[in-house]
């Protein structure tokens, strides 16, 4: 396919409350979305960066600087036919993972919408509903946190994760699971501690938890398999999972048990769809985690949740958890019983809302494609 033009918007989404995690608190999301035009279809990535590099090496702004200067120009002077041929196509820069599945999820949203298929099929998924977890952030007190999980189960969510850190952690446990001693609970430490603090990490099996998500360091795969050695409950990598060398590497060392796949921290579709596969090969369970996307990254989520490894719920859940109002329409619900239905209608299966999309950006740069090959 031609590319006829690549838009790059910055739109501004205060969340509708704060979400803290051992590393920030998030009150206003920076959402940068890439819209590439090809012969009379528009297809749509978001990028998953946060506002700063702390998740991750990425942010909003350095995405925006390599998207506009060197992964746009390389994708306007090529003729993708899949949004497979992406990886290829980036090859000569490294990293950057979120910056490159901006561009390569928007041509398979392209492609999907060019073969009349739903994205969730184009991509292999089976799946006709997906299971639906919730992520909840650390709290001002346990009290607070006890309404937040009790609005959570009651709305049907099937799994609920704790963000976690030191002083936030097994006497929010125990509140959680003496209240509720049947749901699925994990907690999430977004690598808050250290191999010294394994002791008190053990006592963390005692809670029944599905997984203890990236307790170390956020690029680590050796210190998490000496850990796992002395741990019942399962451990789940998140940030240390780049690519599907890493989930090989993770599984072998068996440094988790459990793998969170997202789809902008493995740098698209094609490599989550890899990491996905290696990990179902080797009998390893995956879900799908989430970066407090707007529905653009969201209805992509619960796209790539259709594929059959991702047995366990995942991060994606409610538009109206994050926003007053999404940018896509219908916006994403979830039924009483935690399940999202996979749209069976060709693309995303969620129209953009382009009103409230040009209300709602702050930054804007479109770039013909002859201009962005000049500067190749
Ligand atoms: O570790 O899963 C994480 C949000 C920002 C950065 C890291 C993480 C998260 C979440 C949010 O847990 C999940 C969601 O989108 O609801
Ligand atoms: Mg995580």
């Amino acid at each position: 396919m031609k590319i006829d033009g690549i838009i790059l918007r910055e739109l501004r989404m205060p969340l509708v409350r704060p979400f803290e995690t051992s590393f920030e608190v998030t009150r206003d999301r920076r959402i940068l979305l890439a819209e590439v035009r090809s012969e009379g279809l528009t297809g749509w990535g978001e990028c998953t960066a946060g506002e700063h590099p702390y998740f991750s090496g990425e942010s909003t702004d350095t995405a925006w600087q390599v998207l506009l200067n060197e992964l746009g120009p390389m994708l306007a002077a090529s003729e993708p036919e899949h949004g497979g041929d992406c990886p290829k196509i980036f090859r000569k820069v490294r990293g950057n993972p979120m910056t490159k599945a901006t561009l390569e999820n928007a041509i398979w949203d392209l492609e999907a919408q060019r073969e009349g298929l739903p994205l969730a099929r184009l991509l292999g998924g089976v799946r006709e509903v997906i299971p639906c977890g919730v992520s909840i952030g650390i709290q001002k007190s346990i009290p607070e946190l006890m309404d937040v999980v009790g609005k959570e189960v009651a709305a049907g969510y099937q799994r609920i994760k704790l963000k976690c850190k030191r002083g936030w952690d097994v006497e929010v446990f125990e509140s959680v699971r003496t209240r509720w001693p049947e749901i699925m609970l994990s907690c999430d430490a977004n690598s808050a501690y250290r191999l010294r603090d394994a002791d008190h990490l053990v006592t963390f099996d005692s809670f029944d938890l599905l997984m203890i998500e990236q307790p170390l360091w956020h690029d680590d795969f050796f210190y998490h398999s000496m850990l796992q050695k002395r741990l019942d409950t399962a451990i789940c990598l998140d940030e240390s999972i780049g690519n599907r060398r890493d989930a090989l590497a993770a599984i072998e060392m068996e440094s988790c048990r459990i793998i969170n796949v997202k789809l902008g921290r493995v740098g698209g579709f094609s490599e989550a769809i890899a990491v996905h596969n290696a990990a179902q090969e080797r009998g390893v369970p995956v879900w799908c985690g989430g970066m407090l996307e707007s529905g653009i990254g969201r209805s992509h989520n619960i796209a790539l949740s259709s594929l059959e490894n991702f047995s366990l719920p995942g991060d994606v859940s409610a538009s109206e958890r994050y926003w007053k109002e999404d940018i896509i329409e219908p916006e994403v619900t979830v039924s009483p019983i935690g399940e999202i239905t996979i749209p069976d209608v060709p693309g995303r299966g969620f129209e953009v809302r382009a009103d409230l999309i040009e209300k709602l950006t702050v930054r804007k740069e479109e770039i013909r494609a002859l201009e962005l090959v000049g500067r190749a």
